[in-house]
């Protein structure tokens, strides 16, 4: 059969996979054996870079981010080195000024980026406008995004439009970004079909496997002529994180898509990960490697889970998970249906977290991040927040209709001078570090951070989750506590419920401070 229609794929191992299964924790020196490999399949290209993995670089691994980046182009010589940009957000939590756009992604293309995902949290234009126009002007591979998202606001009529707005802005390719694993097989063929009728660039479609659906929207997407899908190596794949680049890659032999990658080459990548995942079996949630359903239902990507799980830690309130999960569609409808993904996905989580915590009256307290982004200083909602809300959360403020990136006047220059007095400049690119992480970045630079240490693995065979309660009710000295079974050690046999559990105390005071920097998702 003559291969008429052959997939692309991108490998997400080295970005996405790792963000989603442990933490973004996986470190440049276990990166550079994997990319070497990597190098060999010829995929269309490797997401390596951006997202979380900045962030991680300074908070938790003491590994430059830079520095990751060079290391990984001087292996990758035949794979283009792929990053996912969050629009004006580059790879922070907030608006950044149009200057350090600027300098950011020239900064990242100098160093091997050669494609950049583009994409806003809001489907707003305005936002990615400035991102995308220095992509093209660098002459990098521009790949304008979809954040895509299920709600009364959303339709794929609508991606249609946006994908047509995406292309009118030198868009390369189009990327569908299915952050949560939400899209069903008919969304995904009707979706790829209509891009590809309207506009005549690569379609790339990209999900995750939480909801279990990937991989039947993934067959959906290439009977209708999807050109390009992201997968990760098995043993970084599936549950919250990509299918597997195998299943894909072997689904396809012998037919019009054929991908042309040899699996016998991929046994080589796959036998690397396996060894580097052993290392990192610690940090993995076995929660993360499980398909879980509700994400079809509160619509929250995987490491929005895994961080809610940690700010109510952080308050003795893990007994409300389940409240604030049902809380987080309330307040998604009130804040006009935002997509959940970087930052939307904090914002929301944030004050569900704190209607829950706080009880009584919805948004009696709201967080500065709220507040803001009611003020539309993150941009446009895509759905009506109604006068009600508005006037809970700003009072009788007139929110902001323009361009957020507007508000922001340069401060590249005054940054660096700042940076260079500090004395933590030895490169052009620390500037930048500096610039979007002010408060870690300074003790990283001057080599002060220390790297977390992984979590021992443990040498017992896998428990039977299954048989234990993730929750119970247990009495000391006549109080009641909520305990909620975290992890447990050993075989399910030999282990007792009080290994890995934590004792909540029900009765809950007090209030939640935002955290937006230094959330890892
Ligand atoms: C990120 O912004 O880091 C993401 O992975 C969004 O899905
Ligand atoms: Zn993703």
């Amino acid at each position: 059969m003559s291969v008429t229609n052959p997939v692309k794929i991108t490998d997400t191992t080295l970005r996405d996979a790792h963000q989603s299964l442990i933490a973004t924790r996986l470190k440049t020196e276990d990166m550079i054996p994997i990319a070497r490999e990597l190098d060999k399949i010829g995929f269309f290209s490797v997401e390596a870079w951006g997202g979380a993995t900045f962030d991680s670089c300074i908070r938790f691994l003491n590994d430059d981010p830079w520095q990751r980046l060079r290391d990984l182009k001087a292996v990758l010589e035949n794979t283009p080195i792929q990053m996912l940009l969050r629009g004006q957000n580059l790879v922070g939590y907030r608006h950044y000024p149009d200057d350090v756009v600027e300098k950011f992604i020239e900064a990242a293309g100098k160093n091997g980026v050669e494609i950049f995902r583009v994409f806003d949290a809001l489907n707003d234009i305005r936002n990615m406008e400035k991102s995308m126009e220095v992509v093209k002007d660098i002459g990098a591979h521009l790949q304008g995004t979809i954040s895509y998202t299920t709600s009364p606001v959303h339709s794929n009529e609508k991606f249609i439009k946006f994908a047509e707005e995406l292309y009118s802005k030198g868009s390369d390719s189009i990327c569908i970004k299915d952050m949560a694993g939400l899209i069903m097989p008919n969304a995904a063929s009707e979706l790829v079909a209509g891009i590809k009728d309207a506009i005549d660039i690569p379609v790339n479609l990209h999900s995750h496997s939480t909801s279990g659906i990937s991989l039947m929207s993934y067959q959906a997407a290439i009977d209708a002529g999807v050109d390009i899908l992201d997968t990760a190596m098995s043993p970084f794949a599936m549950g919250t994180s990509q299918p597997a680049t195998e299943s894909v890659v072997a689904s396809l032999k012998g037919t019009v898509h054929d991908t042309g990658i040899d699996l016998m080459a991929l046994r080589e990548v796959k036998n690397k990960c396996l060894l580097v995942r052993d290392k990192y079996e610690g940090l993995i949630d076995p929660i993360s490697e499980r398909i879980d359903s509700d994400v079809l239902i509160y619509q929250l990507p995987g490491g929005m889970i895994s961080n809610l799980v940690s700010q109510l830690k952080e308050q003795n309130a893990l007994d409300k998970l389940e409240a604030v999960h049902k809380e987080i569609p309330h307040v998604r409808k009130d804040l006009g249906y935002p997509p959940l993904v970087t930052p939307t996905s904090q914002i929301v989580g944030t004050q569900a977290v704190l209607n829950v915590l706080m009880g009584g009256e919805r948004y009696s307290n709201v967080t500065q991040e709220v507040k803001d982004y009611v003020r539309g200083l993150y941009g446009k909602a895509p759905g009506l927040i109604s006068k009600e809300i508005m006037v809970k959360i700003i009072g009788d403020e007139e929110p902001f209709t323009g361009r957020p990136g507007d508000l922001l006047g340069p401060i590249y220059e005054k940054m660096a001078e700042e940076a260079r007095e500090k004395g933590i400049v030895k490169k052009d690119e620390d500037i930048l570090t500096y610039i979007l992480y002010p408060a870690i970045a300074p003790s990283f630079l001057k080599g002060e951070r220390k790297p977390e240490l992984i979590p021992k693995k443990s040498t017992h065979a896998a428990p039977s989750v299954a048989d234990i309660p993730s929750c119970m009710e247990v009495e000391v000295d006549g109080e009641i506590f909520a305990v909620r079974i975290l992890s447990v050690e050993g075989s399910a046999v030999e282990s007792s419920a009080s290994v890995g559990a934590k004792k909540i105390p029900r009765d809950i005071k007090g209030g939640v401070k935002s955290n937006m920097q230094g959330m890892v998702l």
